[in-house]
């Protein structure tokens, strides 16, 4: 090896090792959400090349080994040597930890896009990497080996083209999971085809034996990301409100469109990156969207002189938008670091979609009065609300939280220790409240179907008794008012026929969860049950299957003859207490799955439930069949 090399290459070395002695602190974490990590950080380089205007294609493959190749045809990593550093610029990207731009404050990665920065972390978790440039006839080439220089940069052959490529195998020293989630990475650069308008992004599976592959590409990019969430839903109007422009250097892109559903879907985008809990520049786009309706209102005599504002959330009833900013120096705020500080957003986001949402709703006379009278329902909804709620509150003041009365409370006090099983149909409640162990499983049976809450208005929704049952019974309250702390049980337990009808109340439930106690779902309290499809009787002996694979390998197991005598369960109404208990409640034999979420998909898991809940009958039936996904296996 060449020996001017040396001296330069042990500091760099001491970089790297940095990162592999506390990976966490630089890609968040080593679960399989880090290894993704690694991947989105390659291929935000690769997008900020498109954004530059030099690439219009990027590949993105998963190879037979668990490896992953990114390819672009932006202009190559600079191949020239770097001053500063003595080496060429490509060899300074993988082997120099950029301390500053996305690892600040927290130490873990806040921005995404822009800088480029994270190619050596990558490196540095890789147990090798190759890079390939494509330049001026020639192919660069360098190998890294756990972030170490296998050889100097070198040409290795020639091309007529041009970009970059790079192979990497993540280290299997340094994570707990290395095989990639196809589905994971098809959503995420979905999304990112979204925000970056005419780029092609393709997703190749190569692990499969018939390889799998998509391509993401929108020419109205974050306009199509609005129709898309849309998509199954029923929109009040058919154009998509669309504004773009930039002030003090932050660039901004807005659109938005409003469905006939009740509920609010806006998310929000820094350089590419989701920002679940908002920040300045999702405040700047609320405060614009409520004046200028409201002055819109008025000058239009939707709203009399002696009528009050809208407020936000009656215009943004139904509303789905995507507001997309990019930043030079992006400064994130909260525990999480997932919410936008940057002051210059919120006037740059507000004066830009202030003036052309005036303009459009002057053009567009009939849009702006569908929304003006959405809004003005919504207020009048709201009020009513408001007076069932104090009446609620009241009620549950004076007599002291009384709980309700179909529920067979648990006797053990111990939110930890507790369970509630909410349970589908009287009958079955009645087996559930014999079965179930007194001291810690309460049991709360539902009659029939649930209201669904995409599809009915919040003064509705809280007089629903089945609903003012499971807030009463949890104790947390809803909305503004929802405190964790006061969760009565640890486990809430969704019961229901392993039938289509069980699945459309199980997901009818989640909805509500979701829709009104989303931490119960993000700190993992929701649970599914899974009762028997089948029991298998043989010479006194019951065996129980899950599922139709079950049941073949019972059958092999005990043999296929005459004395077999199989049952299929319609509903848990066709099980005795004791055989719920033993298949379905018992903590030692039971199969529950867990509700998970993941916050970087929020917008996904909404069209998600939405896809169920909507009037179209095909998603839903799609959905029910991989229902599972939403589900981890536990406690089997
Ligand atoms: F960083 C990296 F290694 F992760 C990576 C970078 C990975 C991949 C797949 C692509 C890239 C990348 C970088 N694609 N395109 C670029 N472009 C540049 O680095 C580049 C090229 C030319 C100039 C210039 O000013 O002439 C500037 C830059 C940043």
């Amino acid at each position: 090896m060449n020996q001017e090399y040396g001296a330069d290459q042990i500091q760099i070395l001491e970089g790297l090792e940095a990162v592999r002695k506390r990976p966490g602190m630089y890609i968040g974490s080593t679960s399989i959400r880090g290894l993704h990590h690694l991947v989105y950080e390659i291929v935000d380089n690769s997008v900020d090349e498109a954004l530059a205007g030099y690439c219009t294609e990027i590949n993105v493959t998963i190879n037979e080994d668990n490896s992953i190749t990114v390819v672009d045809n932006g202009r190559g990593i600079p191949v020239g040597i770097n001053h500063k550093a003595g080496l060429p610029a490509v060899e300074v990207v993988f082997t120099i930890l950029h301390a500053g731009g996305k690892f600040g404050g927290g130490g873990y990665k806040v921005s995404g896009g822009l800088h480029g920065v994270g190619a050596s972390v990558v490196n540095a978790l890789s147990e090798w990497l190759e890079v390939e440039i494509h330049t001026d006839g020639k192919i660069h080439k360098q190998r890294y080996e756990r972030g170490k220089v296998m050889y100097p940069l070198k040409v290795v052959g020639d091309t007529q083209e041009r970009g970059t490529r790079v192979r990497f195998l993540p280290d299997k020293l340094m994570f707990e999971e290395t095989v990639f989630d196809y589905d994971t990475l098809r959503q995420r650069l979905r999304e990112m085809a979204f925000l970056t308008k005419g780029l092609k992004i393709t997703l190749t599976d190569m692990r499969l034996e018939e390889p799998k592959c998509r391509e993401f590409h929108y020419e109205g990019g974050i306009k199509e990301y609005v129709q898309y969430l849309n998509r199954h839903k029923e929109s009040l109007y058919p154009e998509i409100v669309y504004c773009e422009g930039e002030k003090n250097q932050v660039q901004v892109e807005i659109a938005m469109q409003h469905n006939d559903s009740y509920t609010e879907s806006c998310y929000s985008f820094v350089n590419n990156i989701t920002t679940p809990e908002g920040g300045t520049h999702m405040v700047g786009f609320k405060n614009a969207l409520t004046k200028t309706f409201n002055d819109y209102a008025r000058s239009q005599k939707f709203l009399k002189d002696n009528e009050q504002n809208l407020t936000g959330e009656d215009i943004r009833e139904g509303l789905t938008a995507i507001i997309s900013v990019k930043i030079g120096e992006p400064q994130f705020e909260g525990q999480t670091k997932q919410k936008l500080g940057n002051s210059e957003a919120r006037g740059a986001v507000e004066s830009v979609f202030s003036e052309q949402l005036t303009y459009f709703l002057e053009q567009n006379p009939n849009v702006a009065k569908s929304i003006c009278e959405k809004a003005i329902l919504a207020q009048r909804a709201r009020d009513a609300a408001r007076k069932a709620r104090d009446l609620t509150r009241r009620k549950t003041a004076l007599e002291g939280m009384s709980l309700p009365g179909k529920l067979a409370d648990c006797s053990d006090k111990n939110p930890e220790n507790c369970e509630i099983y909410i349970v589908e149909g009287d009958s079955a409640g009645g087996s559930a409240k014999t079965a179930r162990s007194r001291a810690t499983q309460a049991i709360l049976p539902l009659r029939g179907k649930i209201l669904n809450v995409e599809k009915a208005r919040l003064d509705k929704i809280l007089t629903n008794e089945e609903i003012k049952a499971m807030i009463t019974a949890f104790g947390t309250g809803i909305h503004d008012d929802f405190d964790i702390s006061k969760l009565r049980y640890h486990k809430i337990i969704i019961m229901t026929d392993a039938d289509v009808d069980g699945a459309h109340i199980s997901t009818l439930l989640l909805t509500f969860f979701y829709r009104f106690m989303p931490d119960l779902i993000k700190e993992g309290y929701v649970y599914l049950a899974q009762p028997p499809l089948y029991k298998i009787e043989k010479n006194k002996k019951d065996y129980y299957a899950y599922n139709d694979a079950e049941l073949n390998q019972i059958l092999n197991e005990i043999g296929r003859d005459g004395n077999n005598k199989i049952q299929r369960y319609k509903g848990l109404g066709e099980m005795d207490a004791e055989q719920l208990w033993e298949t379905t409640m018992d903590p030692e034999k039971r199969v529950l799955l867990k509700v998970v979420m993941d916050e970087e998909q929020e917008s996904e898991i909404d069209v998600t439930f939405n896809t169920l809940m909507g009037d179209k009958v095909e998603p839903r039936r799609e959905f029910i069949e991989e229902n599972a996904k939403f589900v981890q296996n536990l406690d089997i």
